[in-house]
């Protein structure tokens, strides 16, 4: 996956490469292990759903989806062009398997919220997946949707903090600092679940584990990241936040990434 991410943003010259690699094997988990999502059900209004909120991370989004048989190579090959079905931003009008239009950072929390909500009032059983940036919980409409979800006991609801310390202008917690996560969601009424190493596939499995047991609150797994996780000179690195690589740079993080694609 992240071999297709690198080389998504490096032939359209253009996208997010910082946070789309930060938050693979949590993607890998969710599409995998947590959602019932197939070719054969996509179109079923009762499967589960998945939000990106932070949408600009949709080559993340893209990838899994493609591992999943829910788009093609070729689809990849098309990500940024005039007319592809795959935006720089996620369009649910474009792609089965996408459930919500995001980009517009802090509007994808309400979405899940009101899908969740949807979803107890019509006694379904689907659950409610939705990753939000560390940056973007700087929005209030953040923790607006954050009161709503508890208020209304969103037990189907599990969201996922991408934790990677880093916006586009740099540390989060210099630009406005949105921490501390824990005990702010907390108190807005969440059962809240840290994810230490978000890359060990035991450990992530084990927070969403967790989250399936509480059942009288929405759970948010907050999981410590790192931006431009796997290519050594993009970790930690808010310059490769939105910056594409170009021929070199590209060849240098597919060889780092073990593969040529
Ligand atoms: C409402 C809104 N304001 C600004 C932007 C531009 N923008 C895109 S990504 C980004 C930073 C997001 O940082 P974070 O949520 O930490 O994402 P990550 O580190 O996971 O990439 C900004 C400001 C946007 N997409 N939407
Ligand atoms: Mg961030």
């Amino acid at each position: 996956m992240r071999r297709n991410i690198i080389s998504m943003v490096a032939r359209a010259k253009s996208g997010h490469l910082g946070g789309s690699l930060s938050a693979v094997e949590i993607m890998v988990e969710i599409y995998f292990n947590q959602m019932n999502i197939e070719a054969s059900n996509v179109l079923d209004k009762s499967r589960d759903k998945f939000v990106l909120s932070k949408g600009h991370a949709s080559p993340l989004l893209y990838a899994v989806l493609a591992e999943k048989g829910l788009l093609t190579q070729e689809d990849l090959l098309t990500f940024r062009f005039i007319d592809s079905k795959i935006q720089g931003h996620p369009n649910m009008n474009y792609v089965d398997a996408i459930d919500m239009s995001t980009g517009s950072l802090g509007q994808g929390l309400s979405a899940a919220v009101g899908m969740s909500l949807a979803n107890k009032i019509d006694n379904n059983n689907f659950k409610t997946f939705v990753l939000i940036g560390d940056g973007e919980s700087q929005e209030g409409q953040i923790w607006e949707a954050a009161m709503a979800a508890s208020h209304y006991k969103l037990n189907n609801l599990c969201a996922v903090l991408d934790f990677n310390g880093l916006q586009i202008d740099g540390d989060i917690t210099k630009v406005m600092n949105p921490t501390p996560f824990d005990t702010k969601f907390e108190a807005f009424g969440w059962n809240v679940i840290i994810l230490v190493d978000s890359y060990d596939f035991k450990q992530i499995g084990k927070a969403f584990n967790q989250a399936k047991l509480c059942l009288d609150k929405p759970s948010i797994i907050i999981a410590h990241t790192i931006k431009g996780k796997g290519v050594s000179f993009m970790e930690n690195n808010a310059a490769w936040h939105g910056t594409a690589p170009n021929d070199e740079q590209s060849s240098i993080a597919l060889s780092e990434l073990g593969g040529n694609v």
